[in-house]
């Protein structure tokens, strides 16, 4: 796609004309949810996201600190951009009640040294998806660009300064859980999010009042709309703060990064603290618990009608043979080989070792179902 020309023109089309594009585009590009947002939009909870940052929970990710502002008004930066489409893909089909791999670590009962996909979150086996999404959604954008003449879009995902969940929730993709997840009623949580600035002005968008349905959807969130669209459907459930091993969901469903297992393995690249080791428990590389243990995502699991998900998020050929004992020894040029282009990329092959190790002597203490 081309770069963005910021003098260019507001381009105007009609919500329904959007989605009659978006239902013909989105299948082919395995793209599952797309809507949109009319900017500039006061979000609803920016507030949240001040608070958070204000609070320190936001682990010391610099990338973070960077552009509060931008995150919540991606106009003051891009005064061209009239929009913001926001695109959702699975990685999977939910998690079923009765597995227990993201939990402990490893499935109950199996040996001490359960199969490389037992300890790695679902989003992280295959490809990543910072390559695998982001081309899809330029393979709609270009289509929409044929059939919208003067279309201009900036396309990103997870890396763009955008409050990506609370987008796709305004764009009636889902809602927003107590673990802080874009949940979708019939798809569950396992979605990634991308977006895309345009220059399009969309007539019939409702504002910053949540759309009850996205403008394309592989299924429907429900049968029949809401009178209202609520935020949250978490109703009095609180499972995945109960679960969560080291407390980082808060009861009003906020998150400290800097407690959470995700950040430990993936962002601060295996620098568990030291004190906190063992609520690492048996994971190597990202965390699934708050999701595998709800019940959205237990039931998108079970739903037989639920479309496949794209290929790519499947575990690459050699992996799930990969052992712990492989990873501890890892050198930097098979790290290379093995895990360019998946998410694992992310944490460098020192962090990868780290990791390892945490789970090495949690295996070794024995405090593993
Ligand atoms: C920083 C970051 C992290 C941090 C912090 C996570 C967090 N909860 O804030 C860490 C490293 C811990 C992390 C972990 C994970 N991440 Co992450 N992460 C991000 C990133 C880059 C920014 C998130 C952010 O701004 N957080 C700040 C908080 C304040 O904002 P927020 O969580 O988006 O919530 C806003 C609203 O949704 C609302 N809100 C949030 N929760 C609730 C709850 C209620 C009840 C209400 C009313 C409102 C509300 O208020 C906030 C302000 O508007 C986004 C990409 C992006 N650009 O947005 C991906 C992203 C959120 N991550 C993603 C994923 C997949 C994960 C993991 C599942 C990976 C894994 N398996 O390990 C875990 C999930 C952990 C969890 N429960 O959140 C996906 C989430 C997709 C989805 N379906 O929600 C995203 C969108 C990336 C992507 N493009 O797909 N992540
Ligand atoms: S990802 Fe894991 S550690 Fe982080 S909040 Fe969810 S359950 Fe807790
Ligand atoms: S486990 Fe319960 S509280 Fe947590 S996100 Fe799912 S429905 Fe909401």
């Amino acid at each position: 796609m081309a770069r963005v020309d910021p003098n260019c023109e507001p381009v105007r089309v009609t919500a329904a004309d959007l989605a009659a594009h978006l239902g013909r585009l989105c299948p082919g590009s395995a793209v599952d949810l797309a809507g949109a947002v009319a900017l500039p939009c006061a979000l609803p909870h920016a507030d949240r996201w001040f608070e958070w940052l204000a609070a320190d929970r936001h682990a010391g990710l610099e990338y973070l600190e960077r552009d509060p502002t931008d995150r919540v008004e991606p106009t003051g930066k891009n005064p061209w951009a009239n929009s913001v489409l926001v695109f959702a893909q699975r990685y999977t089909a939910g998690w079923p009640a009765d597995d227990s791999a993201p939990v402990s670590g490893g499935p109950a009962g199996k040996p001490d040294d359960p199969p490389w996909t037992d300890r790695v979150a679902r989003y992280a086996r295959g490809l990543d998806y910072h390559d695998v999404l982001l081309k899809d959604i330029k393979t709609v954008l270009a289509g929409l660009q044929e059939a919208i003449g003067g279309l201009q879009a900036f396309a990103s995902t997870d890396t763009g300064p955008y409050l990506e969940r609370e987008y796709a929730w305004l764009a009636g993709l889902g809602f927003l859980g107590k673990n802080t997840c874009l949940i979708h009623e019939k798809l569950g949580s396992g979605l990634f999010l991308g977006v895309a600035l345009t220059n399009l002005e969309i007539e019939g968008l409702t504002g910053n009042v949540p759309a009850a349905e996205p403008l394309y959807g592989v299924t429907a969130r429900r049968r029949r709309p809401p009178k209202r669209v609520a935020a949250s459907h978490c109703g009095s459930c609180t499972r995945c703060i109960e679960a969560c091993p080291t407390g980082a969901i808060a009861p009003d469903g906020g998150l400290d990064a800097g407690s959470c297992i995700s950040t430990w393995t993936i962002e601060w690249r295996g620098k568990t603290p030291a004190d906190r080791r063992a609520e690492q428990g048996g994971i190597l590389f990202g965390c699934d618990i708050c999701q595998a243990v709800c019940p959205w995502n237990q039931r998108a699991a079970g739903n037989p009608g639920s479309p496949p998900v794209r290929g790519e998020y499947s575990p690459l050929p050699g992996h799930t043979e990969i052992k712990l004992a492989d990873l501890l020894e890892l050198n930097d040029d098979n790290f290379r080989k093995r895990f360019k282009r998946t998410p694992l990329w992310r944490c460098h092959p020192e962090g990868l070792r780290a990791n390892a190790d945490v789970v090495r002597d949690n295996v070794a203490q024995g405090g593993l179902p």
